[in-house]
C-alpha cells in the first residue's frame, strides 16, 4: 500500500523528521519559512495528512477551501486555537494535539517568567551587558521575593497543575480557579477558588494555565487586574490573547502590578514595543516548550497520532 502523503510545516528535530520521513511520503518546508494562506493551502493539495504548527492558522475559511483528501491535522502543540474545530468537524478532518509532552518544559518557563519578573532580570541582565552597571547599593535593583507568598494558578490543568508543583518548591501557598475542583490527590492542599474573583483577590504571583476560547479572550482587562494584591506579579506563558495588554502596560505603569513575565503576546512573532519599552517587564519569544527533549516528544506525539489515524485506530489525543 502506499504510504500516505504528509505534509510537514515547519523545521522539527532530526529525529523526528527521520521518522516521519521513514513512514510517511513527506514534504518538508525546507527553508522553514511561514506559509501564507495560498501557500498553506496550495501545499495541503497533494496530501491526506498535514503536521502543523500553531504558525499555520486554520480558520473556518482556510477548512472550508482545503481538499477533500486532506484527512487529518496532527498538531505540533497542546493548544489548538489555530484551528476552527468546528468547522474541521464539519469538513470531517480529525484534529489531534500534542498535550502532557510539554508540561515540564512549559512550568520552567512559568518559574523563569515568575522570577525574571521579581527579581528584575531583564532590567538586571541589560545593565550589565551594556556596561551601565556603575553603582551599587543595598537599595539597588531590590526587588520581591517569592518565597512564602500567594501563587495563583488559573486553569489547573496538566501545565498549571506542573507550574504549582515547581512553586511549591519556593515555598509557596497554592492558590488556583478551575472548571472543576481538582480531586485532593491532584490538588495536594492546593487552595481552590470557585470564581476567578476569589482566586485574583489572593494571587500575588498570578500564573495564566488556561486555553484561548472566545470566553477567556481579554481575560486578564483592567477590572480583573485592578482585583489582584497591590504589587501582584502576572506570568503568562499560555497564550496573549488573554490578557488586554493595554490595561497591563496601565497597572505595570501605576505599579498595581509590580511586573509581568510573558512568553507569549497577542502579536507573534513580535511582541508587544509599548510592553518591552517597561522596564518591570521580562519578556521571551514564546519559547515555552522550546527545549530538545520536548521538541523531540512533541513530534513524536504528533506522529504517533498520524500513525494510529491510518492504522485505522483512534489517535489517542483527537480533539476534533
Ligand atoms: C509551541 C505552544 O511552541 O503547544 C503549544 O500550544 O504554544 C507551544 O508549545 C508551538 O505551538 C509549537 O508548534
Amino acid at each position: 500500500m502506499a504510504r500516505p502523503r504528509l505534509l510537514i510545516t515547519r523545521r522539527l528535530t532530526d529525529g523526528v523528521q527521520t521518522r516521519a520521513a521513514r513512514d510517511y511520503d513527506v514534504e518538508f518546508n525546507e527553508d522553514d519559512h511561514v506559509f501564507s494562506r495560498d501557500e498553506l493551502l496550495e501545499r495541503c493539495s497533494a496530501v491526506d495528512a498535514v503536521l502543523p504548527c500553531h504558525s499555520e492558522h486554520f480558520s473556518a475559511e482556510v477548512i472550508g477551501a482545503l481538499p477533500a483528501g486532506l484527512k487529518i491535522i496532527a498538531n505540533h502543540s497542546v493548544g489548538t486555537d489555530h484551528v476552527d474545530l468546528d468547522a474541521a468537524r464539519a469538513k470531517g478532518i480529525v484534529v489531534t494535539n500534542t498535550p502532557d509532552v510539554l508540561s515540564d518544559a512549559t512550568a520552567e518557563i512559568a518559574m523563569l517568567c515568575m522570577l525574571g519578573a521579581a527579581r528584575r532580570g531583564a532590567e538586571g541582565d541589560r545593565l550589565v551587558r551594556e556596561g551601565k552597571w556603575s553603582f551599587w547599593s543595598p537599595a539597588f535593583m531590590v526587588g520581591r521575593q517569592v518565597t512564602g507568598k500567594r501563587f495563583g494558578v488559573l486553569g489547573m490543568g496538566r501545565v498549571g497543575q506542573v507550574a504549582a508543583e515547581r512553586a511549591r518548591g519556593f515555598g509557596m501557598e497554592i492558590h488556583y480557579h478551575n472548571r472543576r475542583r481538582l480531586d485532593p490527590a491532584e490538588e495536594k492542599g492546593a487552595i481552590f477558588h470557585d470564581t476567578l474573583e476569589g482566586l485574583l483577590a489572593v494571587s500575588d504571583v498570578l500564573s495564566l494555565h488556561c486555553p484561548t476560547t472566545p470566553d477567556t479572550r481579554d481575560l486578564i482587562n483592567a477590572d480583573r487586574l485592578a482585583q489582584l494584591p497591590d504589587g501582584a506579579i502576572l506570568v503568562n506563558t499560555a497564550r496573549g490573547a488573554l490578557v488586554d495588554e493595554d490595561a497591563l502596560i496601565g497597572a505595570l505603569t501605576s505599579g498595581k502590578v509590580f511586573a509581568a513575565g510573558l512568553d507569549v503576546f497577542k502579536d507573534e512573532p513580535g511582541g508587544n514595543a509599548r510592553l518591552a519599552a517597561l522596564d518591570n517587564v521580562f519578556l521571551l519569544p514564546h519559547i515555552g516548550s522550546a527545549t530538545f527533549e520536548t521538541r523531540d516528544a512533541m513530534g513524536f506525539r504528533a506522529l504517533d497520532n498520524l500513525d494510529a489515524y491510518f492504522r485505522g485506530e483512534a489517535p489517542g489525543d483527537r480533539v476534533a
